[in-house]
């Protein structure tokens, strides 16, 4: 009887989530307001509603020249293996996509332009907003908004980049649009792995369908804070109800090993100039960092912006790179979510 209630309150949660993305569809306004409903979707069916919405919110696809840009060195025969790859396993490795010189500049820039602490777990440290102090950190995790981000030529080389955003619409089955550009520091302020800096496994879960793109700017061994990966758990049901069903919140280590193995996990090391290509609708963490530390930018590109508010960064001309601007007036969806002024 107590599952005969669960169902039919949460079936009818899913079909006021399917009107509202039908709203959505048709008038194009994402309130946010009826985004929990997404979260609790997940939580109960485990992702049938984020594909159906997939379905009904994807954009026509765009003809980008998938050879234009940092993936230009794969052969298309080795573009759609690592296509399929990920399609698979939820998570694709690609070595050297940026360069010794730009890896370069862009650990340069993270120690000229402001960031601030993300506040630990128990409020174990200060709020700090400024410059990065490699050598006496004061968090876990340190982070960099995406308006400084985005005004910064090193970061546009990488925004207007044709062959991630056809990478991209590969995974997404339609038109990529840019949504979030961050990046951030992991470092040993505190042994352990702290949940607010997403040093805990945990899905995340802001739109319908989503794609991260995560490059390495610094050397990445186990101790200086691996991304890490549960291969497959991006599926439909990968992730068991019973984790699903706790909701929103990060999962301890030994809660997850009774589901998936410690052998199973994808610990990420690699060079700087890697690039993991990751549907983070699966789970994964950044495994705390014990030594050194690991400087790491991100992309993420979505099939629509319904979902979970978010900062919208703002781009001012003035600073825009030649490249920046072509690919801006090509491209306007894919810059939608950017204020540029
Ligand atoms: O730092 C990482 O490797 C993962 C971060 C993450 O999962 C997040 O910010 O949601
Ligand atoms: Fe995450």
């Amino acid at each position: 009887m107590k599952n005969i209630t669960f169902y039919i309150r949460n079936i009818t949660k899913a079909i006021f989530l399917f009107v509202d993305l039908l709203r959505y569809k048709l008038s194009g306004k994402s309130p946010n307001e009826k985004y929990p409903l997404l979260l609790n979707s997940f939580y109960v069916f485990g992702g049938i509603m984020n594909n159906m919405g997939t379905k009904l919110l994807k954009k026509r696809k765009t003809n980008f020249i998938a050879s234009k840009g940092l993936l230009g060195n794969l052969s298309s025969n080795e573009l759609e293996n690592a296509s399929q790859f990920l399609k698979e396993n939820g998570f694709v490795v690609l070595e050297n996509v940026l360069s010794e010189d730009l890896c370069e500049k862009m650990l340069n820039l993270s120690l000229k332009i402001p960031g601030s602490n993300r506040v630990m777990d128990l409020g174990q440290n200060a709020p700090y907003s400024g410059l990065y102090n490699r050598v006496s950190p004061s968090s876990n995790r340190f982070e960099y908004d995406g308006t400084t981000l985005v005004n910064q030529p090193e970061i546009q080389e990488i925004l207007a980049d044709e062959s991630l955003m056809a990478f991209a619409q590969e995974y997404l089955g339609g038109s990529p649009i840019l949504d979030l550009v961050s990046m951030w520091w992991h470092a040993p302020f505190k042994q352990e792995a702290d949940q607010n800096a997403a040093q805990w496994f945990h899905f995340d879960m802001e739109r319908v369908k989503w794609i991260k793109f995560f490059f390495y700017i610094t050397d990445v061994d186990t101790n200086s804070g691996p991304h890490t990966f549960i291969p497959k758990t991006h599926r439909t049901r990968g992730i068991p109800a019973t984790l699903r069903r706790k909701g929103y919140v990060r999962l301890s280590d030994e809660e997850v090993s009774e589901h998936f193995s410690q052998d199973s996990w994808q610990e990420f090391t690699g060079k700087r100039g890697t690039l993991i290509v990751e549907d983070t609708r699966g789970l994964h963490k950044g495994k705390h960092c014990l030594t050194g530390d690991r400087l790491l930018f991100q992309l993420e590109y979505t099939v629509s912006d319904y979902g979970a508010a978010i900062a919208i960064p703002v781009l001012h001309l003035d600073n825009a790179s030649n490249k920046m601007l072509d690919a801006i007036k090509k491209y306007p969806l894919t810059y939608s979510m950017i204020k540029i002024e």
